[in-house]
């Protein structure tokens, strides 16, 4: 896996992610990426009640996790830096 990714590429994720293009990644955006992920590897076997639960726990902690100054939206700045990190981390364990 490469953790060199241009800042090209990581506007695009954001913009997939980020589906009403506002600039901001809301709670909701995160809730509805982890539901299509779910839905994917899952695709018979969950409702919409069961996942509901889970997915709600770690939209708010993934949006926790990447929203530096607490607005309860993470901007682009908040997510390349948080991008920026985690491929620091990952840099630092392969050495
Ligand atoms: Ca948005
Ligand atoms: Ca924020």
């Amino acid at each position: 896996m490469s953790i060199a990714r241009s800042e090209q590429e990581l506007k695009e994720n954001f913009a997939k992610i980020d589906v009403n293009g506002d600039g901001k990644i809301t709670v909701d955006e995160f809730r509805a990426l982890l539901v299509s992920g779910i839905r994917e590897d899952y695709s018979e076997a969950v409702s919409d009640v069961s996942i509901s639960d889970i997915v709600d726990k770690y939209a708010k902690q993934q949006l926790a996790s990447m929203d530096a100054d607490g607005n309860n939206e993470v901007s682009f700045k908040e997510y390349k830096s948080a991008y920026d990190k985690a491929a620091a981390e990952a840099a630092d364990e392969d050495e």
